[in-house]
């Protein structure tokens, strides 16, 4: 039989969760009605009423709602209209988001450098070890009075960002940060996870294992001259297609910036409250980490307006930042959580910046996250109440866009920028932050939208994540992925997914739809659709946690 047409009944491919809400977008049909079917027995199950024909702008379509949130029976189904094909299957299951939260989370073990996978860990995707990083020169962009230019450091492990193989502080510091927040979060999710990864079964969670191996390459960032840290470890330009350990080229540090500079003191912060709870695992940790943390954001103090800026023959990814309120206001509020010292809680209230979706570029909705999360370290009720609107507002606006919206996405137009599908995301966690302070189920039901949303009820009929629902990516931006074609991609990678701006990347085929909701293309050449990055992968692990760990049953 032919492929389903998963764009004509757009719903969550990988499935639902007894408890949780169910809806898929049709797309706009006489029908007015829709059943629910087991496909075991072909038994219609459920049988209701579908909404009215809306159209959604950015996708320049006419769509009629289905909610069946009432089906809470565990089984695979599909849903069927008359006069469109059927749906692609999906389970309705008590643990509907386990194996993608492990994929998502296992992704960031596949995007590892310096290290063997081997096939015990790895499987098909098993490659020898890429980019040792233990002779990396020092660019004259970075060079100060303790390492001249061309001095020779070392700063091994880290993850890839992305289909590259550069590595850049800025986008690590909300991409460990997120995991990090995930563990925080919901730590008896986490502890029952078993990843296999080499760490695991020694005694710390996975999370945290995948999690050290990033925040040991960011150590090695921080200059120990002055604590600046540099912006990124990279490669003059970008590599071809080829498996890491084919990518040879000489390696730099660049540039000690402000904005990596106070990521890093944010993250450190945040990593050493975790790590405390692990002295006996890793002793000293801790307290390096937080080491770390003061002395970066004490050279911020003294060098607050270092934007970064590429040199002329550096060509990789800029993650320049111009903004760095944002930045100096998430460090100052993870160093005072972590710490408890009044002098942080003050320089955070002094600049405290608008609780906005995380981004890599805009990181204030991570400083009101942390807040929240220990508000009870808040000197003053006034504080604390403070935190809690700020987190319910940017929440409740999300909430109410989702239900004014006729596909049930709080994503607008403008929202669909590179990297839109953790657009989707970001909105979801900052949902799932209002969640957890007002115990109002629609922001809830609003952020499993969004895993809906990037799990197929998608319309480009994708499901965005590698490996998972009926129709997934197999063409990811993924150097790896594209170098070894005779195995599916690397799975649990969610792909950047629809930006109009995507331009002529893909010169020899065409882009579907220019429409923004639908401006993807599942080819290698698309890298401003259809690239992976490590930042877009964190929400996925942290939603789909929050959403399987908060959904009552
Ligand atoms: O995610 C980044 C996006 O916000 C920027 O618009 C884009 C262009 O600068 O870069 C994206 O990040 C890429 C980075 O620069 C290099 N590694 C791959 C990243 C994902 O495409």
């Amino acid at each position: 039989p032919a492929a389903a047409d998963t764009t004509a009944i757009q719903l969550n491919q990988v499935g639902y969760l007894p408890g949780g809400s169910k809806w898929a977008a049709v797309k706009d049909s006489a029908a007015n009605s829709f059943a629910v079917i087991e496909v075991a027995t072909g038994r219609e199950v459920w049988r209701g009423p579908l909404g009215a024909a809306q159209p959604w702008a950015p996708a320049q379509e006419t769509l009629k709602l289905a909610d069946f949130s009432a089906l809470r029976e565990p089984g695979r189904y599909r849903l069927q209209v008359d006069g469109l094909p059927l749906s692609a299957p999906f389970v309705v299951a008590p643990d509907a988001y386990v194996a993608l939260n492990a994929a998502a989370l296992k992704f960031f073990y596949f995007n590892r450098a310096s290290i063997e996978l081997d096939a015990a860990h790895a499987g098909v995707w098993a490659r020898p070890a890429g980019h040792a990083d233990d002779r990396v020169f020092v660019h004259a962009t970075a060079a100060g009075p303790g390492r001249p230019e061309s001095t020779v450091i070392s700063a091994p492990k880290g993850w890839y960002d992305a289909g590259d193989y550069n590595k850049y502080i800025v986008n690590s510091g909300i991409s460990t940060y997120t995991l990090l927040a995930s563990w925080e979060h919901f730590p008896a999710f986490f502890t029952s996870q078993a990843l296999n990864i080499p760490e695991s079964g020694n005694g710390l969670p996975d999370v945290l294992n995948e999690a050290l191996w990033n925040l040991e390459w960011m150590l090695a960032m921080q200059d120990p001259a002055d604590g600046g840290v540099y912006h990124k470890l990279t490669d003059k330009g970008f590599d071809g297609i080829v498996l890491p350990h084919r990518a040879r080229h000489d390696r730099y540090v660049v540039m000690k910036a402000t904005a990596a500079t106070l990521d890093f003191a944010a993250v450190m912060a945040q990593a050493s409250r975790v790590f405390a709870a692990f002295e006996a695992q890793r002793p000293g940790l801790s307290a390096r980490m937080l080491a770390a943390s003061r002395r970066a954001w004490d050279w911020a103090q003294a060098h607050p307006d270092v934007i970064y800026r590429q040199a002329p023959d550096i060509h990789t990814g800029g993650y320049d930042d111009g903004q760095l309120v944002d930045e100096f206001a998430w460090a100052a509020a993870e160093l005072y959580v972590t710490t408890r010292e009044p002098h942080y809680w003050q320089a955070f209230r002094k600049i405290a910046p608008r609780n906005e979706v995380p981004g890599w570029p805009n990181v204030a909705g991570l400083a009101w996250a942390s807040l929240a999360q220990y508000r009870d370290r808040l000197p003053s009720p006034a504080d604390r109440r403070w935190v809690e609107q700020q987190i319910l507002m940017l929440a409740d606006s999300f909430a109410t866009r989702w239900q004014a919206s006729p596909y049930r996405v709080a994503l607008q137009t403008e929202d669909f920028i590179w990297g839109s599908n953790a657009v989707a995301l970001n909105q979801a966690l900052m949902l799932i932050q209002g969640y957890r302070v007002g115990g109002e189920r629609r922001m809830l039901d609003a952020a499993q939208s969004a895993l809906d949303f990037v799990l197929g009820r998608h319309p480009t009929g994708f499901a965005m994540v590698t490996g998972f629902g009926t129709r997934s990516p197999l063409h990811p931006h993924h150097r790896p992925s594209g170098a070894m074609p005779q195995q599916p991609p690397v799975p649990g990678m969610i792909v950047g997914g629809p930006n109009p701006g995507s331009g002529d990347d893909c010169r020899d085929q065409r882009y579907p739809s220019r429409a923004p909701a639908k401006a993807y293309l599942d080819a290698l050449c698309s890298y401003t659709t259809n690239e992976i990055a490590i930042n877009w992968n964190a929400p996925l692990v942290y939603v789909s946690a929050a959403v399987q760990a908060l959904t009552p049953p």
